[in-house]
């Protein structure tokens, strides 16, 4: 950037001819790659090497170029999440820094043709809030907020403590179940008081039989202001005494993590997914019913049981509560989705529990909703929900976590409402998966109302007190890509609001927490004892058998490997474009067979019309490259069990997983594939970027290049053909990484250390953010519920 002004300078005419070539091109957006693949294009036709001078060096970080003559903006990302502004003056061959302000306003010109200087539009902006308040400061580090909290806060505590700031000790007071106090008793008054009843108690427990039960030792210790929370041994109580003397003494950021983890203060949990068919079984692969369903009945099975580790851990007796709130639905097609109550299966206390939409007038909404059209729906549902959840949980839940946009709101309304911590996952961020979701919103409300649904994210992702994320991309991209969280940075939304601070992903409440997938149903191909061969029969007359009503296609061939896809029939998914690969790739025919599970064969079979759509072109592509022979389409939604040993099954006859989805946010199809030994070829649009380590641990392939994607796989077929132990390396380094990166027991540790930290910090500092709160409360009232009663109104286009 600096060499910029003087190259302008020296060679005003090379400037001035690329740029012309970026208005001719006639259009009012370019993106990276139109801008740097017309960068080539004007270097081998009219000035060499201009990729290599100060201006190349700029495109190539260019995110997107707006063109109006005599202008030219450039969005800048120079490294992640680091964005700059700068507009060009073609004919006069200069530029200026701009403020995303005006590269905003420029980008709404191109849409509105309006000068929007005469039309008032809110700018939202949410930096001044956070002013004062801890950020990130290294990229690495974003999404390891709680490691950086604990560096930089422990050390104000020390300051804090020294000065006899008492809200540590007021904090472990505040502990309770039902109506029993934990931790410390009214008996000890100041900080004095707390640490010579800490030298006392480790005197007395000095002595005492190591592995005497808490009740042996509570007489004592209740006299010193003791109460039960600290061990269900006097091993375990001598040891987190001393990790809060320890403390008190000088507090390092481990110890306080350690002694934080320990603390009894998550007994019950709401995990909140209203939109979905939600349920255990014959929900997979409905409309929207895919990850975010699996992903949670784990979760809830790794939390339960994490949680019911550490009270035993604490020396308590109580049964942890999880209930996962989502929508009664009661057309429910054959699932479990009209019951109001479930219990889940693998847990003690775990159940999900129903709450139906009620219209304005009060009335059930009978049907399944696309996730695109929930929003009129929730406010009121977060009443009931939380009714009901009051009384099945006999009290405030002590933490809710919300999934998805439609999740997160309630969470959001919901923690506000009853004064507990908030956690979100996003689970996929709408916004990034559409090309100009923000830009063209007005273009796009009849099918997805993005405008209520990011205002929703806005509202839902500034009030979390902390994030998970499963990847780092996810919040932070990479180099060349931004991430989900970093597009609700600044972005518009022409005649409706402009976004100049919307989300800051350098603020620690970021945190990455991968999921895995279930150990009892996908596990590698090699583990025999386990294998389920009772269904080989099935699963060989699924792929190798003839007709069916719900399949098209059979392999005439079926000595040749199958690659295999499951999804969901989602445009995103592109399945679509795989079977169009395929079909043009003479290479990858001859190498294998396809396997496609997704979907319905019978369009009429499809309650959503994205989905009617794909089947259709589904049925085109495999007319059209006479497809019938070498392409099997199964239009059936297997269980889970079944589709675990379908991987293995095809792991044994050396066959492969594709994911080529044009965006995935995570994939938890990529993982359990990998962990069956599958080796694994997933998009390098979104999570599988980073799950993936290209050509060790699997292979990432690019959507919008089908040919080269199906030269990676026939590459690799071939290489196989000629040398097995290729295969078998790839297999193994796949279930390497599942191993080490992506498991549930990693996961719940995590997570119920971070809810702990985040509750502590929340109350010993003032991270409890009024001021966004309050404002959000207004972007709610204002902007959300307009945009939520006009989605209602509009009458949706489901179905
Ligand atoms: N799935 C399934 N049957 C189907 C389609 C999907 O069992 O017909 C499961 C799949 O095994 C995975 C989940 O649904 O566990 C899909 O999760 P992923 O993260 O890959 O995608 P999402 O659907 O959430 O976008
Ligand atoms: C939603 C998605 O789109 C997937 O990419 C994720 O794997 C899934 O949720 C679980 O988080």
């Amino acid at each position: 950037m600096e060499a910029l002004p003087q190259y302008l300078h020296e060679q005003r005419e090379d400037v001035y001819l690329l740029l012309r070539h970026y208005l001719s091109l006639d259009r009012s957006l370019l993106l990276h790659s139109d801008l740097w693949d017309e960068l080539l294009r004007f270097s081998e036709e009219t000035v060499p090497g201009m990729e290599n001078t100060p201006l190349g060096c700029l495109i190539a970080v260019a995110q997107e170029a707006v063109l109006e003559a005599p202008w030219i903006c450039f969005s800048i990302r120079p490294s992640i999440a680091t964005w700059e502004y700068l507009r060009f003056h073609v004919e006069e061959v200069e530029f200026e820094p701009i403020s995303v302000s005006e590269f905003l306003k420029f980008k709404e010109r191109q849409v509105t043709r309006r000068d929007p200087e005469e039309d008032w539009t809110l700018e939202v902006d949410l930096g001044p809030f956070s002013r004062e308040f801890p950020k990130l400061q290294e990229t690495r580090s974003i999404g390891r907020g709680v490691e950086f909290l604990n560096r930089r806060l422990s050390s104000q505590l020390f300051q804090s403590l020294n000065g006899g700031d008492q809200s540590l000790l007021r904090f472990l007071r505040l502990h309770q179940y039902r109506g029993q106090q934990l931790m410390l008793n009214g008996g000890i008054q100041s900080l004095d008081e707390l640490r010579s009843a800490l030298r006392y108690a480790e005197v007395y427990l000095a002595r005492a039989d190591q592995r005497a039960p808490w009740s042996e030792v509570e007489p004592h210790l209740r006299e010193l202001g003791f109460e039960p929370g600290w061990g269900r041994e006097v091993a375990r109580i001598r040891d987190t005494l001393h990790l809060l003397s320890d403390i008190l003494e000088a507090p390092e950021p481990a110890t306080l993590e350690r002694f934080l983890g320990r603390i009894p203060m998550i007994f019950s949990l709401a995990v909140i997914s209203p939109h979905g068919f939600f349920g255990q079984s014959n929900v997979l692969g409905k409309p929207d019913t895919g990850g975010q369903v699996v992903y949670i009945l784990d979760q809830v099975r790794a939390l339960e049981s994490e949680m019911r580790q550490r009270i035993w851990e604490q020396g308590l007796d109580i049964e942890p509560k999880i209930r996962i709130l989502t929508r009664l639905i009661p057309e429910a097609e054959g699932t479990t989705c009209d019951q109001h109550r479930e219990h889940v299966l693998g847990t003690k206390y775990t159940h999900i529990l129903r709450v139906p939409f009620r219209t304005e007038q009060g009335e059930v909404v009978p049907h399944w909703i696309s996730r695109f059209e929930v929003w009129p729906y929730l406010e009121r549902f977060t009443v009931e929900a939380e009714k009901e959840l009051l009384a099945d949980l006999g009290g405030r839940p002590d933490l809710v976590i919300g999934n998805y946009s439609d999740g997160n709101l309630v969470a959001t309304l919901l923690a506000q409402r009853l004064h507990v911590t908030q956690c979100n996952i996003a689970h996929a961020l709408e916004k990034a998966k559409h090309l100009y979701s923000d830009l063209f919103w007005a273009d796009n409300e009849g099918e997805y109302h993005f405008s209520a649904q990011f205002t929703a994210d806005l509202i839902g992702m500034n009030a979390a007190d902390f994030i998970i994320t499963s990847t780092y991309q996810e919040i932070a991209g990479d180099a060349e890509t931004m991430g989900q969280y970093e597009s609700y940075e600044s972005f518009t939304m022409p005649g409706l609001y402009r976004v100049l601070n919307g989300m800051d992903i350098y603020d620690p409440k970021f945190n990455i927490v991968s999921p895995g997938a279930d150990p009892e149903v996908y596990f590698p191909y090699t583990e025999e004892g386990r294998r389920l061969t009772g269904l080989h029969e099935e699963i060989a007359d699924l792929v190798y058998g003839g007709e069916r009503s719900d399949a098209r296609g059979r392999f005439l061939d079926p000595d040749k490997p199958v690659l295999f896809t499951l999804a969901r029939l989602d445009r995103i998914k592109n399945i679509t474009g795989l079977v169009e690969w395929f079909g043009a790739s003479p290479r990858l025919r001859k190498g294998a067979n396809l396997l496609v599970i997704a979907g319905h064969v019978d369009a009429g079979k499809s309650v959503n019309w994205e989905e009617r759509a794909q089947i259709e072109r589904m049925h085109g592509l495999m007319d059209t490259y006479r497809l019938d022979g070498e392409v099997r389409w199964l239009g059936t939604h297997l269980d889970k069990n079944l589709a675990g040993e379908l991987y293995r099954f095809i792991a044994d006859r050396r066959g492969a997983f594709v994911q080529p989805a044009l965006f995935e946010a995570f994939g938890l199809t990529v993982i359990e594939a990998m962990t069956s030994g599958l080796p694994t070829f997933a998009t390098s649009y979104g999570g599988p970027l980073e799950i993936i380590e290209d050509g060790v641990s699997g292979f990432h392939i690019n959507p919008n290049h089908g040919d080269q994607s199906a030269e990676t796989m026939a590459d690799f077929l071939e290489r196989c053909a000629a040398d097995p132990g290729h295969w078998e390396r790839v297999s193994r380094a796949a279930v390497e990484r599942v191993r080490a990166r992506y498991t549930w027991e990693l996961y719940a540790e995590r997570m119920m250390t971070l809810s702990r930290i985040y509750g502590f910090w929340k109350y010993v500092t003032n991270l409890e953010r009024d001021e966004t709160r309050r404002y959000l409360e207004m972007f709610y009232g204002l902007q959300f519920r307009p945009l939520a009663r006009k989605v209602g109104e509009s009458g949706g286009r489901e179905g």
